[in-house]
């Protein structure tokens, strides 16, 4: 294979983490991933025939994405918060996608190293933008097709990006930012209940089920915790809470998960439960999304 993670030799910036090459015809890419040498958080390469997701943890808790696409070698990342982490040369049609402006904060460092660099993003707001996109706007990394989905609550411009290979019988992406994390989901800051609701269950919830979920943060341990608080007698919040736990404790990312599995332990995809309504006292769906987001902006994360 094109790709040899932690088998190249070191550069001069110190400990190396990955460094990745590529060469095919008239395309080629290439991107470092540094490492520091106090990194405790493993970075994970997601392999499947048409594309590659290579999720590079940043700062404490995001995740930065490089999305490939196999046929072509064409490459994006998604929300390039330590541009230094990501150093990027790629051919001409590769893209940034960007999806609000408080983990877009790399974008214009990028562009600087890398001139020809397309940045895509929902909010004028995001650095260095190049086009706009809009709820249903089309791009395309190589022979993958993105489609860009509006979730307006987290920031009023808020992207998620869905990736799908034509004809594959390979399961899509998605890249939800903050709007839906691994078993939870992103404070209200410019949004409402309504919109949460909408984002979740109308257009992420109608996602083909197998989608991998590849989210902002590495939050799951803390959700799975206000999860089992609304609902004690789910067992597959337990279940995910004893996996996640083993997964911290070496290391590794706890991402992706997919559209199906959400359905069975996030709170805030489950408000049309009538275990998590009661939990909130509501009847309706839309009134229990904001009861229970008011109170997890307030819940105190027990130790176990
Ligand atoms: N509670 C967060 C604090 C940081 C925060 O507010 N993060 C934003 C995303 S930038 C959010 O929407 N968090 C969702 C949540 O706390 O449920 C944490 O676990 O570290
Ligand atoms: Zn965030």
């Amino acid at each position: 294979s094109l790709w040899h993670p932690w088998r190249l030799p070191s550069t001069k910036c110190g400990a190396l983490g990955l460094a990745v090459f590529g060469s095919l015809g008239p395309v080629w890419l290439r991107a470092f991933f540094l490492h520091t040498e106090h990194e405790q958080r493993k970075s994970k390469t997601v392999t499947q025939a048409d594309m590659k997701v290579e999720l590079l943890p940043a700062l404490t808790d995001n995740y930065m994405y490089l999305l490939i696409d196999e046929e072509t070698k064409e490459a994006a990342i998604v929300d390039p918060v330590q541009p230094q982490k990501v150093m990027l040369s790629a051919a001409p049609g590769s893209g940034l996608l960007l999806r609000e402006m408080d983990h877009a904060g790399g974008n214009e460092k990028l562009v600087k190293m890398e001139t020809g660099l397309r940045v895509y993003g929902g909010d004028s707001r995001v650095g260095a933008l190049t086009q706009k996109v809009s709820h249903l706007t089309t791009l395309k990394v190589g022979s993958l097709n993105v489609k860009c989905l509006c979730t307006p609550c987290h920031t009023s411009g808020h992207i998620c990006y869905y990736v799908t290979k034509p004809n594959s019988s390979e399961p899509p992406a998605v890249f939800t930012g903050d709007t839906l994390f691994v078993a939870g989901c992103g404070k209200f800051f410019e949004g409402t209940p309504e919109e949460m609701y909408r984002a979740l269950i109308e257009i992420l919830g109608s996602l083909d089920p197998e989608t991998r979920v590849y989210c902002g943060h590495e939050y799951t341990i803390n959700n799975l915790k206000f999860a089992r608080h609304v609902e004690p007698n789910n067992a597959s919040i337990q279940e995910k809470l004893a996996w996640a736990k083993a997964k911290y404790d070496s290391g590794e990312p706890t991402i992706p998960s997919t559209i199906a599995e959400e359905f069975t332990y996030n709170p805030f995809m489950r408000v049309r439960e009538k275990t998590v309504q009661q939990h909130a006292g509501e009847t309706d769906p839309i009134r229990t999304m904001g009861a229970i987001r008011k109170e997890k902006d307030n819940f105190r994360v027990p130790k176990d």
